[in-house]
């Protein structure tokens, strides 16, 4: 065997024909080294691959003239350039242009200070991964495979990035949103189904009114048309003997975690602030029914995350922190601290403290009020996911008014034509060969 090594980085989510080109190649300069990416180093530029890194080292381990696996943490291989010290960095042509460019003059750089190589080969067009990773996206996924998504999210990606969604149709704006910036695209992690805004769209108020085998209809429709995990908002969680059936039905059905929150009564919305009355459950009921659902899941997977109301029922911190610390003793697997303060300063001052007294804890917020602070801010202070709460069903009723009283004015509809989708585009929406 050669003492000769070659480096090649690798996602390792889809073996095709490109990449045992590219090893065979590869093995005809050394043993190869492939630096396989982390969920983590991959989710900041681009989706959570479908296999996680155990399950993708296993397959490619076994590939012919494969030497070697070591995790590559960081989007480029320069890291590991530096610590691995190859002879040869091998990697297909298609970095000469494009937003790979910059890592591949850094790359030459770096393997000359070490004395070595860049070998670069013919890119085998027609399997990329990104496109591949949509096809696969396109068959569906299995309840068991979407709930397992949000904890492999959590442990790679900070912040989570989470959408409210009330009909399969904004599902598919979550699957399918990309926007690509610098450092990576942007996408939706995941989806929240609210009561608020399920509420609303039955016309009804956000008081525990539209019970779960209602919200499943409506959550049946997005199941159909995504892939991405869904955070049930539980409101109360209802009575603990009810709690349990409520955990059981919505892991059933591939739903990754459900959100109680720590109120009694007649549960209104949190956004009225003290203007309503909001009652906070007794610590000791509120730690029982989390442990009820906790003792009914089927999975390891599933997650039951506490939300305290303290702030929004205008209690002291105090409070907060105390309920968050029973919670968690309680086996809460996260913490959503919510506000309606415009400032942010309460939640910051919270994760604060939260964060020193349990540091892997996830936080969640939903930042409706204090919306003036960047993600990067919020997971600059320990925040683990953040939830865009109302914002599908705030942008859709005013457009849909909009146009109505439009016709209205001009009896007719010639005015709306650009505030409405053309006719073809909406034909054309979801094809009848592929679901989206
Ligand atoms: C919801 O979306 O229903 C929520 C978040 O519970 S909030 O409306 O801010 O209370
Ligand atoms: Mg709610």
């Amino acid at each position: 065997m050669s003492n000769k090594t070659v480096y090649l980085d690798l996602a390792g989510d889809f073996i095709h024909p490109g990449i045992i080109n590219i090893i065979k190649k590869a093995a005809e300069y050394g043993d190869v080294l492939v630096g396989l990416s982390t969920d983590e180093s991959l989710t900041k530029h681009r989706r959570l691959p479908l296999l996680n890194y155990e399950q993708r080292r296993t397959v490619v381990e076994q590939l012919r003239g494969v030497t070697k696996v070591v995790p590559q943490e960081d989007w480029s291989c320069i890291s590991n350039l530096k610590k691995y010290r190859p002879d040869y960095l091998i990697h297909g042509d298609d970095w000469k242009t494009g937003p790979g460019s910059n890592l591949r003059k850094e790359a030459f750089e770096v393997m000359k200070e070490l004395g070595g190589e860049v070998i670069e080969i013919p890119y085998t067009y027609g399997f990329e991964s990104s496109k591949l990773a949509k096809a696969l996206n396109a068959y569906g996924t299995t309840p068991d495979l979407r709930l397992t998504k949000l904890r492999r999210l959590i442990e790679a990606k900070q912040p989570v990035r989470i959408l409210e969604v009330h009909s399969g149709l904004c599902g598919l704006i979550v699957e399918n949103l990309e926007v690509v910036k610098e450092d990576g695209v942007h996408c939706f992690d995941g989806m929240w189904s609210s009561s608020l805004t399920s509420s609303t769209n039955k016309g009804k108020p956000d008081i525990e009114a539209v019970d779960l085998t209602t919200r499943l209809q409506e959550l049946n429709d997005i199941l159909e048309t995504t892939t991405k995990p869904i955070i049930y908002d539980g409101d109360t969680g209802g009575k603990l003997e009810h709690f349990a059936f409520t955990v059981r039905t919505l892991e059933r059905n591939g739903i990754s975690a459900i959100i109680i929150e720590d109120k009694v009564g007649l549960k209104q919305n949190s956004l009225f602030g003290a203007t309503v009355k909001q009652q906070l459950a007794p610590i000791p009921d509120f730690c029982a029914k989390i442990h009820a659902g906790k003792n009914a899941q089927v999975t390891d997977a599933f997650m039951i995350i506490a939300r305290i109301e303290a702030l929004i029922a205008e209690h002291p911190m105090e409070e907060a922190i105390e309920r968050a610390k029973n919670y968690v003793e309680a086996g809460a697997d996260g913490i959503m601290i919510h506000s309606k303060n415009k400032t942010g300063e309460d939640i910051h001052e919270f994760c604060k403290r939260f964060r020193a007294l349990f540091p892997t804890v996830p936080i969640v917020v939903v930042p409706t009020t204090y919306n003036h602070i960047y993600e990067k801010e919020l997971v600059s202070w320990g925040v683990n996911i953040i939830i865009y709460a109302n914002h599908m069903l705030r942008a859709a009723y005013p457009a849909m008014n909009n146009v109505a009283r439009k016709i209205l004015e001009h009896e007719r509809s010639l005015e709306v034509n650009d505030d409405c989708m053309p006719i073809k585009e909406i034909l054309n929406l979801i094809p009848y060969e592929k679901q989206r």
